[in-house]
């Protein structure tokens, strides 16, 4: 894989995911039927009419909605890239598109152009945009796919011609560099379908990734499935998509959120493992972000940083022996990096072999004692204690800068 493509990839392991279109004005509830499926879904899940669905539009004036506000948040709360749903399979574009009236532009009160909004404050902020277009779905048009239905009848290369090509054309040309294209459910597509996706992404902008989703294992990177993380260090890149709450698109009735600690232990783990993560937020119909998601995001944010070094930019290391209870190893060249993730007062690693350098607390620098040995029965081991103010951490994350590169885990013997 071209390296200099994926490099900010690499570097960014943190991105907001927006989930925002018409299904945030129904919020989970259609005519006093409750979806029990994510919120986003409710049309299809509801058997909603498109001539009913697409009544939604003409209410749809979310004038809280402050793209610039949402930028700034996300670089507030460290993350380092941003991915808004330009238009996911109810059909409807969030920018003006000239290939379909079926857009915010055109067809609603608000009038205003979403990601045009976007494009404009990440450019300002320097954060990188990226867009999800679902290729496959499409509920609105008569030949996009729809999950759980009968797509027999569909001329699936007719909507693929007239609204899915000319629209991937119109936001990889009209809002600037774009970092990467999140397809989604590809469905039935053939491998050429995806193929001719990924050489129109590429043609139009070569440095555009692609996400995992094109099918056909054609993307630039893998995408796991929504909220699972891999076991082990993965060999490849990737990105788990993941939500805050159950729900992608806005919903008044799930509040089931995930705390800070959650949302640190899964990034770790992730990170840990190679990857990045794509955490996802749905504003409601005025445009507002959900309270409840911004205040885990704050503190997520405020662990990055003094923290980030442990996260940004790390590389997936080999797995280590043993299981130590919510302890957890990100790398980079000449630093390992151990997340506790309990309070304790000491802590004995066995099996690292390299030579420590220094070791102190990442977020303040203070040094932190450590017993660097080798045990009776032969092994390693390396004793740390912990400064009393640090016992009760949400993540207490250690420094050991090492003479040598990489780590080196001992195997067992
Ligand atoms: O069907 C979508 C869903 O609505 C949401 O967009 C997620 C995000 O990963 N992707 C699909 C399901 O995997």
């Amino acid at each position: 894989m071209d390296t200099d493509r994926m490099q900010w990839f690499r570097e960014a392991r943190y991105g907001l995911f927006i989930h925002w279109g018409l299904y945030a004005m129904l919020a989970g509830e259609y005519e006093g039927r409750k979806t029990d499926n994510i919120a986003e879904w409710i049309m299809n899940d509801l058997d909603i009419p498109v001539a009913e669905y697409e009544k939604l539009a003409a209410q749809f004036n979310p004038t809280e909605f402050d793209a610039d506000a949402i930028v700034r948040k996300a670089k507030d709360w460290g993350m380092r890239y941003l991915v808004f749903t330009s238009k996911h399979h109810e059909g409807f574009a969030m920018y003006q598109s000239a290939y379909s009236r079926y857009n915010v532009v055109d067809a609603t009160p608000y009038g205003r152009d979403v990601v045009r909004a976007l494009a404009d404050a990440c450019e300002k902020h320097g954060m990188k945009l990226c867009l999800y277009y679902s290729q496959a779905q499409d509920w609105h048009d008569p030949n996009g796919y729809r999950a759980r239905y009968d797509n027999s009848g569909k001329d699936f290369a007719k909507y693929l011609e007239e609204k899915c090509i000319p629209q991937l054309r119109e936001i990889l040309t009209e809002y600037g560099a774009i970092g990467y294209i999140w397809f989604d459910t590809p469905m039935e597509m053939t491998r050429a379908q995806s193929e001719r996706l990924v050489e129109l992404v590429h043609s139009l902008q070569p440095d555009c990734l692609i996400s995992g989703r094109i099918g056909h294992a054609l993307g630039d990177f893998m995408t796991t499935g929504d909220n699972y993380i891999p076991a082990f260090p993965v060999p490849r890149d990737f990105e788990v998509p993941a939500t805050l709450n159950g729900t992608w698109g806005y919903s008044r009735f799930d509040h089931n959120w995930k705390n800070p600690k959650d949302i640190i232990r899964l990034m770790v783990k992730i990170a840990s493992r190679g990857g990045n993560y794509l955490l996802n937020i749905g504003p409601d119909a005025l445009g507002r972000v959900p309270e409840e998601s911004a205040k885990v995001l704050d503190a997520v944010g405020a662990f990055l940083r003094g923290n980030g070094d442990a996260i940004y930019g790390t590389r997936a290391i080999p797995p280590y022996v043993y299981d130590i209870d919510d302890c957890y190893f990100t790398a980079k060249p000449h630093k390992l990096f151990i997340h506790l993730l309990r309070p304790a007062e000491s802590l004995e690693l066995l099996n690292i072999a390299n030579t420590p350098l220094k070791a102190y607390l990442l977020d303040s620098g203070k040094p932190v004692e450590m017993l660097n040995r080798v045990t009776c029965e032969g092994d390693h081991s390396w004793k740390f204690i912990y400064p009393g103010d640090h016992a009760h951490q949400v993540d207490t994350v250690l420094c050991v800068e090492t003479q040598e590169e990489w780590p080196i885990f001992e195997p067992l013997r």
